[in-house]
């Protein structure tokens, strides 16, 4: 069966084990894989590629490093808790750094891949954030922190964002529905993939298919695409289940019309 493999959100982390454990069980599938697409949040925090990794996170970016090794092409889209993996560590593991939106064709059919807080329009605080700690020059600045003060600073960035989300309506978490078609209309698609939001679907929007990732605390949850469509599954322990599939949407640029 030919696919190509989509993940966000695994949130990797020295007290969850059971993550790093879960994305190895997928080693021989990923193996067989087309291509595997990493949509951000891979790791909980992540403060520079000059950081010590933590011994619970070393083999899940090992299995990274196989796959490439063995050809698969891996492409790695940056989410919030990650954005500072830089090209160092994409060339040590041998993945492609993606662009924050990304417009590609899979298996002939136009999608664009986002990690999705971009979306979240109605977190005005967090979008406000967002926009300071990505611009180029911050970012510049922030990867020529000392370690230490990168770490100290990540750390109270998510005691900060914890307290935030707290007090947040489940609403204004999650994607504006606006933001969607603005996206996809502006991108020429009607398929969008993101992450970020842990509410994992495939929702029909007024401009096509919405696929939305899931997080990893209870199973692994992928995004498989098809030749035929797509298809949202979570595994646990050996165990499949099928969240959501969808074939693919019609569209003018896979079936032309007849002259
Ligand atoms: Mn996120």
């Amino acid at each position: 069966m030919s696919e190509i493999i989509i993940l966000a959100d695994l949130h990797l982390r020295e007290d969850a084990p059971h993550i790093t454990q879960q994305l190895l069980a997928l080693e021989a599938r990923l193996l067989k894989a087309d291509a595997l697409y990493i949509l951000g949040d891979f790791v909980e925090v992540w403060v520079g590629d000059d950081a010590p990794i933590p011994p619970p996170i070393q083999p899940a970016l090992d299995l990274l490093k196989r796959l490439s090794s063995a050809g698969i092409p891996l492409l790695f889209q940056h989410g919030n808790r990650d954005f500072m993996i830089g090209q160092a560590l994409a060339k040590r593991l041998g993945f492609n750094l993606l662009p924050d939106v990304y417009v590609t064709e899979l298996y002939g059919h136009p999608v664009a891949l986002l990690h999705g807080d971009t979306l979240c329009t109605d977190d005005a605080p967090y979008q406000a954030m967002r926009r300071k700690l990505r611009h180029p020059f911050i970012k510049f600045v922030l990867s020529h922190l000392p370690l230490k003060t990168r770490m100290k600073l990540a750390s109270r960035l998510r005691e900060r964002s914890k307290q935030a989300t707290g007090q947040k309506s489940n609403l204004i978490m999650d994607v504006n529905t606006q933001a969607v078609s603005d996206a996809m209309q502006r991108h020429g698609v009607n398929v969008l993939i993101h992450g970020h939001t842990h509410r994992p679907a495939i929702h029909q929007e007024t401009h096509g298919l919405r696929a939305v990732l899931g997080d990893w605390e209870d199973g692994a949850v992928l995004l498989s695409i098809q030749p035929t469509g797509l298809s949202l599954e979570r595994i646990h322990a050996e165990r499949t289940q099928q969240l959501a599939t969808a074939p693919w949407p019609y569209s003018e640029i896979n079936h032309p019309a007849p002259a």
